[in-house]
């Protein structure tokens, strides 16, 4: 099950790749030396506050030591270099311990959400031939062991189940570490560090393979532009997991600068502004509905904010009058943040303008980001006009893990990968996003493949055909609406039926449709197919 460069993980052709190491962004770091390094540098500076219930901290040298005795642990039942171990783990110091212990094995972290479940999981341990899967007991009243033990009677090749936590009929996580033999080999700068999850415009969701090499460069480049170092306290509110919060800059960028990284379980306000207080935090990453409600609560809040000096906001397009209010608010400075777990990520810079950094989402990490806006045919559009995003460079994928007839679509012959977004181009070089042509739903920053709820709901007997779209919603974005056509003759279903029907497959809780509603056909496009766009917009209207 070893991982065969360019097979399983399309890479960048030697060319570019000697241009990016010649250009210092390619540092021929890893992430499991990264944590040596800092550890050997400053081994009694606090790299890990997780809050609750009780209050944990691991400084450097212990998160270092750590993840070598579990790193340890794992060789010891067999997991090696290349292995994948699917990670399910809400924001907790574990998770963390976790991903540094299979970082210096060279065995690939799968990263799942909390919110994951049965379909979502068991595909991810299929399709990556998964050795062991990494969960809590029981989170946010949801039990993953027995979605665990459900798993390992249909997945043979999953041999372990590490729980933190109560262990049920798996293995304690806190059992597996012990004494290191020796160094390992470990993973070369070049080779994966770990699969991120797409957004997913397709029926099963796309694994984005990610390099040491080009991954660290967007921290480091992130880390830069955020004007983080070692004195940042950075609070992860959304979930840990997803590539936002871990790396733009995240809580991997602000380990890099060996800063201090503070876990929140929940990110309401509620929860996060005492922390905020207590915590001392300076930078904290939020999609656009959370930053709405944080600035709503901001101005009331009795808890001292005085701290923050900037929110980054991003995942889904924020509001120009929502992004004026933030600042007053919240006492810190915004910055815009507008990227994909592909790779390219724009930020606003400390040194825009207010009208700029309200405006755009912001210009590109490196100056070896290619950007290229086209119209329908491929041809770059005029400057300034709008189009698709297509993009190249040193942190984005060439192609996703084992997909070759998805990537023969998603990223054009010379390499660069079709965003699917609408753009257009300030005089500054600025990205503002207008639009999108992937058929895809951003629910506050969630992405739904409507293809992947439309397949569930059309295993229902009921049902001859299904359409999901996007409505637009003044707090999310957007919702999901299922247009649903029943079989002739069929018994009426209600709403409620239908979204049961999808939520007892096994499916995150935000795939669920927000809406459902019963139509006689679909308008169709001029070759006979479903028009997304009419249902669109009938939805809009209605
Ligand atoms: C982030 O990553 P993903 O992979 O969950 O989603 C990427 C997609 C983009 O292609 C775009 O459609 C949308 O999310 N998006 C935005 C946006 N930021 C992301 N749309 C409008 N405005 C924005 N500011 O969402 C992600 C990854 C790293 C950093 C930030 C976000």
């Amino acid at each position: 099950m070893t991982v065969t460069p360019g097979v399983d993980a399309p890479t960048w052709p030697e060319e570019f790749a000697a241009r990016y190491r010649a250009a210092g962004h390619w540092r021929g770091e890893t992430f499991g030396g990264m944590l040596r390094e800092r550890a050997a540098a400053h081994p009694d500076r606090v790299a890990l506050v997780d809050p609750a219930p009780e209050r944990r901290t691991w400084t450097y040298g212990e998160l270092d030591e750590r993840a070598d005795r579990l790193a340890a642990g794992f060789a010891a039942r067999g997991i090696g270099k290349g292995d994948r171990v699917v990670v399910q783990l809400p924001n907790i110091g574990e998770f963390v311990e976790v991903v540094f212990a299979l970082f210096r094995i060279g065995a690939l972290p799968v990263y799942a959400l909390p919110a994951h479940r049965d379909t979502e999981i068991g595909y991810f341990c299929s399709f990556t031939e998964a050795v062991a899967y990494v969960v809590p007991d029981v989170h946010a009243g949801y039990d993953h062991r027995d979605l665990a033990a459900r798993l390992r009677k249909e997945t043979p090749g999953l041999r372990h189940v590490f729980v933190v936590g109560e262990p049920g009929e798996h293995t304690a996580l806190s059992e597996v570490p012990c004494d290191p033999a020796g160094p390992f080999e470990g993973p070369e700068p070049h080779e994966l560090a770990f699969l991120q999850l797409s957004g997913g415009t397709t029926g099963v969701p796309k694994l984005i393979p990610r390099t040491h090499d080009d991954y660290l460069y967007s921290l480091w480049g992130s880390n830069e532009i955020c004007g983080v170092d070692a004195h940042t306290r950075f609070l992860v509110a959304l979930p840990a997991a997803h590539n936002f919060p871990m790396s733009s800059p995240g809580w991997l960028g602000v380990m890099y600068a060996g800063g201090t990284v503070v876990l929140c379980p929940r990110p309401d306000p509620a929860t996060a502004f005492p922390l905020v207080e207590r915590e001392r935090i300076t930078i904290t990453a939020l999609v656009p509905p959370l930053a709405l409600v944080w600035t709503e609560a901001g101005t009331t809040t009795p808890y001292d904010l005085s701290s923050l000096t900037l929110a980054l906001v991003g995942g889904a397009k924020y509001s120009e009058e929502a992004a004026r209010r933030l600042q007053p608010a919240l006492g810190c400075r915004l910055m815009q943040v507008f990227g994909m777990a592909e790779g390219l990520v724009n930020y606003t810079r400390l040194d825009d303008d207010v009208d700029t950094v309200v405006t755009t989402q912001g210009r590109p990490v490196s100056p070896d980001d290619e950007i290229r806006i086209v119209d329908d045919g491929g041809d770059d559009v005029p400057e300034g006009e709008p189009g698709h995003l297509l993009t190249r460079g040193p942190y984005t994928i060439r192609g996703y893990w084992r997909a070759p007839e998805h990537n023969a679509r998603a990223f054009t012959e010379d390499g660069f990968y079709r965003t699917g977004d609408l753009v257009r181009r300030t005089p500054t070089g600025h990205l503002v996003v207008v639009g999108r042509a992937k058929d895809q739903i951003n629910r506050g920053g969630e992405k739904i493949a409507p293809e992947e709820i439309e397949n569930i709901i059309l295993a229902h007997p009921s049902v001859h055909d299904v359409s999901v779209v996007a409505v637009p919603d003044a707090y999310l974005g957007e919702r999901s609406l299922a247009y649903v056509v029943l079989r002739t003759g069929a018994e009426p279903l209600r709403p409620v039926a239908v979204k049961r029907f999808v939520r007892e497959r096994g499916v995150a809780a935000h795939k669920v449709p927000d809406l459902v509603e019963f139509v006689d056909a679909f308008p169709q496009t001029g070759v006979g197919k479903v028009s997304k766009k009419q249902l669109r917009s009938t939805a809009e209207q209605s």
